[in-house]
């Protein structure tokens, strides 16, 4: 990757990703999903990864859910909050370019802020599919996108993520789930939808999703670890919809606020 003007180092490690191209944007607004080749470096990817196992281990398996806190299931396990905890995602999540790439993906020219982040590891002993779901938030007012970034190659057998293309347009479907054979059956707009192949990921490439896009993957069924990182971004002017929401529990949030809190903090895009 050649370096770019936003390219900032942190602990000896270049961080920065490649702008969208309009194709890929123009591909997100149709399908609600991208693949985004070599999104960050290889490089990069390493770095976050080696940091990342040295918090859950070679194999994923030293970390234990926090209660109350992290998302685990027998799909995999999620470190909720890995920028909190390492100074090169805290740098990463705020990077300027991964903040216009996103609002070129929401549609709109606007200052994006993290909404969270989380290393989706599906291990040996957590290695189920994730069934096809809409992420329907509820505590927020705007559309959000999720940016789902291999740190090491991932093959579809190992569990990359499909799309219901189209599906982000169609509506909120509510509490659904299944494989893909339910999602036709139960979503009669679904019946003849594309549903896209699974990709193969190398360190670096990513997908993204918009919140409504009917998305789920298969399982890890390799005897190594599944490292993804999924961030998921905000437009700046969402507001607090006085919803119940987990991500604002403990934060006295008022109704109709926005999420102007250090929780959130904003990318350095400014639009
Ligand atoms: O990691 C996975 O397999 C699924 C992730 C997912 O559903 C999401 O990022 O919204």
């Amino acid at each position: 990757m050649t370096a770019h003007l936003t390219e900032r180092t942190v602990e000896g490690v270049r961080v920065t990703s490649r702008p969208v191209t309009d194709e890929e944007v123009a591909h997100f607004h149709e399908k609600g999903w991208v693949v985004l080749r070599q999104l960050i470096s290889p490089e990069l990817a390493g770095a976050m990864l080696e940091r990342i196992k040295a918090r859950m281990g070679e194999d994923g398996l030293s970390y234990k859910d926090r209660p109350g806190f992290d998302w685990s299931s027998d799909a995999g396990t999620t470190y909720r909050g890995v920028s909190h905890d390492e100074p090169l995602f805290a740098d990463f999540v705020q990077d300027e370019d991964m903040g216009r790439s996103m609002a070129r993906l929401v549609g709109r020219r606007v200052g994006m802020r993290l909404l969270d982040d989380s290393m989706l590891v599906r291990t040996t002993e957590r290695s189920q599919p994730q069934s096809y779901h809409q992420d329907r938030p509820s505590g927020w007012d705007r559309d959000h996108v999720a940016p789902w970034i291999a740190l090491a190659e991932i093959p579809p057998q190992m569990g990359t993520m499909r799309f219901f293309s189209g599906s982000h347009a169609a509506g909120l479907f509510g509490k659904i789930g299944g494989d893909e054979e339910v999602i036709r059956r139960t979503i009669p707009a679904m019946r003849d939808a594309e549903l896209s192949e699974q990709p193969h990921l190398m360190p670096g490439d990513a997908t993204v999703h918009h919140h409504l896009t009917i998305h789920g993957s298969s399982a890890n069924s390799m005897p190594l670890p599944r490292w993804a990182y999924r961030i998921r971004y905000l437009p700046e002017d969402s507001r607090y919809t006085n919803m119940p929401s987990e991500m604002v529990k403990r934060l006295d949030f008022a109704p109709y606020q926005t999420f102007d809190h250090p929780n959130f903090p904003l990318t350095r895009y400014v639009p």
